[in-house]
């Protein structure tokens, strides 16, 4: 992408409204716009970062054997009415009336419309496990909406739905996406601690929420300081072993860790003083086991290998990815701007022409950009005629993991500046040896 070409509106003042780091960075680098209070667009740059956020949760849900699809953002009153959560949810729906005046409301969750779906089609316990997820927009009319995606009415989610025969199915599918999430946000570069959590307007009493230790961070939590150092489950995690995921859940919730709602201060007074953690957290995901708590209102039921009908037992699975990619810039900043984990940056590497218009910077900034794009790299091309200093800014507010410099001086002795963007280290080598630190 060649700058030049581009719409990355960088903001040069601080934002008044932003009174965390995140929101103000990613209204400095032109990623995000409010729309109306709690409302946001993505621009350029934010989507491609939201964009990787997703692929790496969609690998990690497919990975752990959940199927997805795409319910609609629309939901028609009458499914919310059969659980009885129509009148229950409040003011945080979004309620609307179509032509015809029948209620609608715009989906805040969708255990409703998934269990609809499940319950039109699925009638033997053959086709258990069943675990359905989308990525998409939610609404909730939050009272406080703040910090830009952090908390806003527009939200995106990834929710998944699981469907078993019975309660230990229901457990194993639990710990399948409980490992997923531990995977899921290690890859993002963050450390999230699933932590006991009040089930709120979902429902059920198994409930974890993913919390990543944050001063910023709206939640008060509590735990153990040894979660900071927990090994993740690897690559070859066998999500089909019960045992094998029953180890990693019960280990992960072997030692004290709860949110606000649910902690128990003798509990945690337990733990050796040197060893409590009381800080402040971001909920980056909530898991769910609520049983047969919509399967039976809505009449969800499958025939087992006894003969009997059986309502089957359910969970669901949150993650924020509009909050996570806040919450992955409070975890990763410096004075000068963001500085993205490589899993998820907008772009690979950003080329920096010093003196555009110059010939032999032209040709190498050129060179760079094709070779590097060729081998499947995202290239940022920084072909702008502002001035190097400019650059340099722009470069390390929208936090692209390395920067290749290209200025008279080097160019003309066949060399460029490679910069990391998290060390600030530099190193002046060939243009060959740049190009070849990313194709080899
Ligand atoms: C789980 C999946 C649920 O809604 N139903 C379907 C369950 N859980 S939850 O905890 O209420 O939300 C899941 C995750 O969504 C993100 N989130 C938000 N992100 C930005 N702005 C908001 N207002 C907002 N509300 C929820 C969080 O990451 C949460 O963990």
């Amino acid at each position: 992408m060649r700058l030049s070409r581009y719409f990355m509106p960088i903001l040069k003042e601080n934002p008044k409204e932003a009174e965390i780091v995140s929101h103000r960075l990613m209204l400095r680098a032109g990623m995000i716009r409010q729309q109306s209070q709690g409302i946001y667009s993505w621009l350029p740059l934010g989507k491609r970062v939201l964009d990787k956020v997703n692929a790496i949760i969609r690998e990690e849900q497919n990975r752990a054997g959940a199927i997805e699809l795409s319910m609609p953002t629309l939901q028609s009153a009458e499914l919310w009415q059969e659980s009885g959560r129509y009148d229950a949810y409040g003011k945080e729906m979004l309620r609307i009336k179509d032509r015809q005046e029948r209620p609608m409301l715009y989906g805040p969750t969708n255990e409703e419309m998934v269990t609809d779906i499940f319950r039109s089609s699925v009638k033997s316990y053959k086709d258990l496990p069943l675990n359905l997820y989308h990525i998409q927009l939610k609404f909730r009319d939050e009272i406080r909406p703040r910090f830009g995606t952090m908390r806003s009415r527009e939200f995106m989610m990834k929710d998944a739905y699981s469907f078993d025969l019975t309660r230990e199915g229901a457990e194993h599918s639990y710990n399948k996406m409980f490992a997923a999430y531990l995977r899921t946000f290690d890859r993002l570069g963050l450390r999230a601690i699933p932590m006991r959590a009040d089930t709120g307007p979902i429902g059920g009493n198994l409930s974890h929420e993913f919390i990543i230790l944050a001063d910023t961070g709206e939640s008060e939590v509590f735990c153990h300081k040894d979660f900071v150092d927990f090994d993740i489950p690897g690559e070859s995690t066998d999500f089909d072993s019960v045992e094998g995921l029953q180890a990693i859940f019960d280990k992960w919730t072997s030692l004290y860790a709860a949110t606000s709602e649910m902690h128990d201060e003798a509990a945690f007074n337990a733990v050796p003083e040197g060893e409590r953690l009381s800080a402040r957290g971001i909920e980056v995901g909530h898991i769910f086991y609520f049983g047969t708590k919509y399967s039976e209102p809505m009449g969800a039921k499958v025939q087992g290998p006894d003969g009997k009908e059986h309502f089957v037992h359910m969970g669901s699975y949150g993650i924020g990815p509009t909050r996570l990619v806040p919450a992955i810039i409070e975890a990763s900043h410096d004075d000068n701007g963001i500085i993205w984990p490589a899993s998820v940056a907008p772009f690979d590497v950003v080329v920096i022409n010093m003196k555009a218009g110059d010939q032999a910077c032209d040709d190498t900034c050129e060179l760079i950009y094709a070779a590097l794009t060729k081998a499947g790299k995202d290239v940022l091309y920084d072909d702008t005629d502002d001035r190097a200093g400019t650059k340099f800014a722009t470069a390390d507010l929208i936090g692209v993991p390395v920067q290749i410099i290209a200025g008279p001086r080097a160019v003309a002795n066949g060399e460029v500046e490679v910069k990391d963007r998290k060390t600030g280290a530099r190193e002046t080598m060939t243009i060959e040896a740049a190009i070849n630190r990313f194709v080899a």
